[in-house]
């Protein structure tokens, strides 16, 4: 298999923007991610791009105008006046109004329509947009962290030239603003794995499939907590592998949220950076082209450890690079073993208890198979 042409969006100003004192969303990972990925000459081996940011009317390809031209003038002191005291557009400390918030949802948004363009231009089999993956955002408000759905505008780019794409998520918890921008259209297929049942955001159980013509299009894989790396690959594969073959997409997007690592601090799995990183090699080694985006990752420095790997995966080195870090900007971070690696811990895979990840499997491939 000839490497593949891989293309990465990084604006150097996205790590600079806070959510404020302790919360858990901190996009300094972006910039550390950028930091190993310099440190490992990395940057040479991939197009390295800064997209435009993405303007207020391409936004409204999704979301509200009146959402839209809340987000571009809030800041904090007029955030209580705009949102109402709290009930429309930003509700609940999970989406703070923070200095630069449209700006930062500006380079996300951005980052992942450009990756987009560049997949349907032909310039690139691969596009990485670590900034985006903001799954929960949804047509009218604010989510869980996630302000603009860029992964929903980037699919809706992709439409443009595709017929059909494939959406896979991650991340620990369910993507569900991207599954219900497209749960009436047999033209997107979604794929949630994630940890369901007294977790935010609630919703992604079996029952869910889509409704219309998009009936059976909605994929929803719920776990339980201490999910391990060989559970993890005996239902990830089967899924992926019948969803390309019953579905044939032309282009693939990965959310590759880092929270369903071992000892996230929001997570509850027990997936090593191998086990998880093999997700983006399965949907690499289909040969179709794909774009991966991040999401969540609570624990920074292996969310930076993680999705540096997975771009070693997307450039099809993952072999040859050293496991033992080089330095960097970041090093301290990094101690006590200064390795690229996320262990597992020893907590129970849950899902192992009576038959539940068999059953899980058994539906989703069921549903799939009904498709046909
Ligand atoms: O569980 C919730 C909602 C609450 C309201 C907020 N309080 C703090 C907790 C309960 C009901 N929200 C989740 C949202 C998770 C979003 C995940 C996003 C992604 O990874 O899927 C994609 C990027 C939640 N879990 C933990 C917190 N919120 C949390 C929010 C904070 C915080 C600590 C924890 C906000 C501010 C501060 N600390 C200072
Ligand atoms: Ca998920
Ligand atoms: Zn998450």
């Amino acid at each position: 298999m000839p490497r593949r042409r891989v293309s990465y969006y990084y604006d150097p100003d996205v790590g600079s923007y806070s959510y404020g004192l302790g919360h858990p969303m901190k996009p300094l990972r972006m910039r550390i991610t950028h930091e190993l990925l310099t440190a490992y000459d990395m940057l040479d081996k991939m197009d390295v791009l800064r997209a435009e940011r993405s303007t207020p009317e391409t936004m409204t390809s999704f979301h509200t105008d009146e959402y839209i031209h809340f987000l571009a003038r809030v800041t904090p002191d007029t955030a209580e006046e705009l949102t109402y005291n709290g009930t429309r557009f930003l509700v609940g400390d999970d989406n703070p109004a923070f200095e630069g918030v449209f700006e930062f949802c500006s380079i996300s948004a951005g980052g992942t329509i450009a990756a987009a363009k560049r997949i349907t231009s032909g310039a690139a089999d691969i596009s990485i947009n670590w900034a985006g993956g903001l799954h929960h955002a949804k047509k009218r408000e604010a989510s869980g962290f996630c302000y603009i759905n860029d992964i929903v505008l980037g699919i809706l780019e992709l439409l443009r030239t595709y017929p059909r794409v494939l959406y896979i998520d991650i991340d620990c918890h369910h993507g569900d603003g991207v599954e219900e921008a497209f749960y009436t259209t047999d033209r997107v297929m979604t794929c949630s794995f994630h940890k369901f049942g007294e977790y935010f955001p609630g919703t992604g159980t079996q029952e869910d499939r889509g409704r219309g013509k998009g009936m059976g299009y909605a994929i929803n894989v719920p776990l339980k907590d201490g999910l391990n790396d060989d559970s993890f690959r005996s239902i990830y594969e089967p899924v992926v592998a019948r969803a390309v073959e019953v579905f044939q997409p032309s282009v693939i997007v990965l959310q590759c949220g880092a929270d369903s690592l071992a000892g996230d601090k929001l997570g509850c799995f027990n997936v090593t950076m191998q086990g998880h990183a093999h997700c983006v090699h399965f949907v690499r080694d289909m040969n179709i082209p794909f774009i991966l985006l991040g999401g969540g990752g609570y624990t920074v420095k292996n969310t930076s450890r993680t999705w540096v790997y997975e771009t070693a995966c997307a450039l099809g080195i993952e072999n040859d690079i050293d496991l033992n870090l080089p330095w960097n900007e970041f090093f301290d971070w990094f101690g006590p073993r200064y390795r690229l690696e996320v262990a597992e811990n020893n907590m129970e895979d849950t899902n192992l208890k009576d038959g539940s990840l068999d059953r899980v499997r058994e539906a989703a491939l069921q549903q799939l198979s009904e498709l046909q």
